[in-house]
């Protein structure tokens, strides 16, 4: 029996954000216009430092955002390197049902954004740009895992009607370099949705994970018979098998499979999801891990 509706995301900030996408859920709404209003909870909470407003700055002490959507139809949109949007998964989304294009990046995604309606809005805060400011006595790009700021919110939904979507977003790696793009607004490797099967998001040094395709590679491992769990699992392991630097190196993934079953695993521990259910009122789980 098919456990739906079903929406799953990554970290705390995905109880605030499952909860509105559940308000839309529970009534039959899709699962794409759930994913999307989920992760706008965190993109416009100041409070949450590593998406939307109030994230990180990179180096030079620009916000700049990346995010992506998938529907069941594999319609995808995608904004990279996007500044002074508060929700940028909206406007991947106008890109996805509005423009001939999968993708775009910076000042043209920003200039079609503004086109679109979007108001340009100052995305560094008073508290990042004081962060900002110490970070700069050192300026070491030093990433440390689970706190640094490596906190994207991936969102994937199961509807009424069994179609499955998924929505990734994030100031990414806090003190990049200017105009470094993580795994968050590419297709397959930060999100990925097949809805034959299911769908994949990942959190975590994006670098790693887009050498392995690594949510494409999770939907295509349940698509041979694993459980989403194990799917998550063998993806990470890889990459961990890859990488032989694993001290600063966290990666986390999601997987939602179309019966309704979910998973997660991540390289550390200390990498967590909301799951909202019938059968479950909201809950962080950790998730495991293989330190
Ligand atoms: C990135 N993957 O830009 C993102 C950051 C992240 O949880 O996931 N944080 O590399």
């Amino acid at each position: 029996q098919v456990k739906k509706p079903v929406v799953i995301s990554t970290w705390n900030h995905g109880m605030a954000a499952n909860a509105a996408a559940w308000k839309l859920l529970k009534d039959g709404g899709s699962a794409l216009d759930a994913v999307e209003a989920g992760v706008r909870v965190p993109e416009s909470d100041p409070e949450v430092r590593t998406v939307g407003l109030g994230g990180y700055p990179d180096r030079e002490g620009k916000v700049t955002l990346d995010a992506c959507i998938m529907d069941q139809n594999s319609n995808c949109g995608s904004v990279a390197f996007l500044e002074e949007i508060v929700n940028p998964i909206s406007v991947a989304r106008k890109v996805m049902e509005d423009t001939p294009h999968v993708m775009l990046v910076g000042e043209g995604a920003l200039q079609f954004a503004v086109e679109k309606g979007f108001e340009r809005t100052n995305l560094l805060t008073e508290a990042s740009k004081k962060d900002y400011e110490n970070w700069l006595k050192e300026s070491k790009y030093q990433p440390v895992i689970n706190i640094e700021n490596h906190d994207t919110i991936g969102m994937l939904a199961l509807d009424e009607k069994g179609d499955i979507s998924g929505a990734c977003t994030t100031s990414g790696a806090s003190y990049k370099m200017h105009g470094r793009v993580g795994d968050s607004p590419i297709i397959g490797a930060g999100l990925f949705v097949d809805n034959e099967v299911g769908g994949a998001c990942a959190t975590g040094l994006g670098e790693a994970i887009i050498r392995v395709s690594g949510s494409a590679m999770v939907v295509e491992v349940m698509r041979q018979g694993a459980t989403p769990q194990e799917a998550c699992k063998i993806i990470v392991e890889r990459i961990y098998n890859k990488l032989k630097d694993v001290e600063n190196l966290q990666v986390g993934f999601l997987a939602l499979d179309k019966k309704g079953n979910y998973g997660g695993y991540a390289i550390h521990k200390g990498f967590n999801y909301a799951i909202y259910s019938n059968a479950v009122n909201n809950e962080l789980i950790d998730a495991t891990s293989m330190f």
